[in-house]
């Protein structure tokens, strides 16, 4: 089990001085909640105490929850996405985004072009993310190409360096694994001790569900819900999971929209299978509805897999309060509106076929599981810091560096106003995107004041820290994977 590194000894604790302090708070973590103050010597937690002194800096939290900043282990950031098209955030953007929606870090995706490797791609993600970030950032690498060599030697020596988690598509041309692909990136990370998330859609179901409505002239953007049914879904996690079993690793099952995916996860559990469940705020608060809208509105709604129907979204709320879901994520994919590079590409207002999958969501996701998780009763504090931060840093390789309130820890903290109402508008939330999914939800509950490793970067609801500030994270293996690294 990982531990912080000891804090330097030069600051004894008689008389210890800090750079920082955070007084009269009520701190929160995954497990506890008690009133304290903290100090902040060198980015680390140094100190927790009923009664600090000993800082020109005070922060005074009086009235408010001090919480492990949140980490979003699900973003997409500058991803190629297709012909023409383009993300609506880069590095900069993202990460502000992120940071104004109480985020100290984010795990975004390094996709591997086809014939590229896995270190050309990491570079080419480096190479974006350096010098513009707000916050720290790591990344997972999405394995399109599993060569012997990217599995045999690429992959083990990158775990080696610290990018210990991958994602796997079963669905998208050019993006999508065989299974027997699937079953080899299995094996090769279960050597290594890589975490294998997934994307679970059937992709022959989705065309042939595709061909049939094209046939039918049915183009429109809500039948991009109907060609990607829960039966496409549940079948491809069921499947996912089987995989799984058979080379006997651990896997995340990535935004999970629906009752049936969470009882072949909860099956597998039952079956004695490892594995993580994760969903999103886009399955708990928007239906299949919102992509049958007029005027193209329905695009802004696009993602995969798609909002289902309300039953669904109680499924997905009873899956949080009850533990089939151990992470909470964005799966930020943000694209524009209102342009040619975005939803509303040439080819996208013809048919749902070419609208770009995903929804912006990276700022919204706190205060969303805040408003409608906690506030209205569903879930306790320890457990919203549980499914937004600490779950995210054990899962993925940063515990207990991130993801928590203890000594040694990063100062990746978030100051919450509790009482602070808000209504959801996109310019507050400092994105890419020209709009948001969430216009207009009511929110009771606020981040005011985001800091990574002791320093401000979002106060009183604006940014003020400066873009190269956020750093890369290398990462330990996860703690799934860490006790069967050695097997081979
Ligand atoms: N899958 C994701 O994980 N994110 C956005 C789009 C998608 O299909
Ligand atoms: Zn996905
Ligand atoms: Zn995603």
């Amino acid at each position: 089990m990982p531990v912080n590194p000891p804090l330097p000894h030069d600051r004894g604790a008689d008389h210890m001085q800090f750079d920082r302090i955070i007084k009269n708070g009520t701190i929160v973590t995954a497990s506890d909640i008690y009133r304290g103050d903290i100090g902040i010597v060198d980015g680390r937690i140094a100190a927790i105490a009923a009664n600090l002194d000993g800082s020109d800096d005070i922060v005074d939290a009086t009235g408010l929850y001090v919480m492990p900043g949140g980490i979003d282990s699900h973003v997409h950031i500058s991803q190629p996405s297709g012909d023409g098209i383009v993300m609506a955030d880069d590095f900069e953007t993202g990460t502000r985004s992120a940071a104004m929606g109480g985020n100290t870090s984010i795990l975004s995706f390094c996709m591997q072009e086809k014939g590229d490797s896995l270190r050309e791609s990491l570079k080419v993600y480096h190479a974006k993310a350096d010098g513009e970030c707000h916050i720290d950032v790591a990344f997972h690498l999405i394995v399109t190409d599993p060569t012997p060599a990217v599995l045999g030697q690429e992959l083990p020596a990158l775990v080696e360096d610290g990018y210990t988690s991958i994602k796997v598509f079963m669905t998208y041309d050019g993006l999508r694994l065989r299974d027997d692909e699937i079953l080899d990136t299995l094996e090769s990370a279960r050597r290594s001790g890589a975490l294998v998330m997934v994307h679970c859609e059937n992709e022959d179901a989705i065309r042939f569900l595709i061909g049939r409505h094209e046939a039918n002239g049915d183009l429109a953007a809500k039948f991009h819900a109907t060609t990607r049914p829960i039966a496409a879904e549940r079948e491809a996690t069921h499947r996912a999971l089987s995989l799984a079993e058979i080379v006997d690793t651990p896997i995340v099952i990535v935004h999970v929209s629906n009752r049936e995916a969470m009882e072949e996860i909860e099956r597998a559990r039952m079956r004695g299978s490892k594995v993580v469940g994760e969903t999103c705020p886009q399955y708990l608060m928007l239906t299949a509805d919102d992509l049958d809208q007029s005027e193209m509105e329905g695009a802004k709604f696009v993602c995969s897999p798609p909002p289902r129907e309300k039953a669904s979204q109680d499924a997905c709320w009873d899956g949080i309060e009850r533990g089939v879901f151990d992470l909470f994520s964005s799966d930020h994919c943000p694209f524009r509106f209102d342009d040619p590079a975005g939803k509303l590409n040439e080819k996208g207002r013809k048919s749902f076929r070419w609208i770009p999958n995903g929804i912006p969501g990276v700022a919204t996701r706190l205060p969303i599981l805040f408003s409608e998780g906690v506030q209205k009763g569903r879930i306790d504090l320890c457990r919203f810091v549980a499914i937004t931060a600490t779950n995210h840093a054990k899962l993925y390789g940063m515990y207990p560096q991130k993801g928590t309130i203890a000594i040694g820890s990063d100062a990746d903290i978030v100051l919450w106003d509790p009482e602070k109402k808000v209504t959801i508008t996109n310019d507050l939330l400092a994105q890419g995107a020209d709009y948001t999914p969430f216009e207009g939800l009511e929110i009771s509950g606020w981040p005011i004041h985001t800091m990574v490793r002791g320093k401000t970067v979002v106060k009183d609801g604006r940014l003020i820290g400066e873009k190269g500030y956020g750093a890369y994270v290398a990462r330990e293996r996860s703690s799934l994977t860490a006790s069967q690294k050695t097997v081979g």
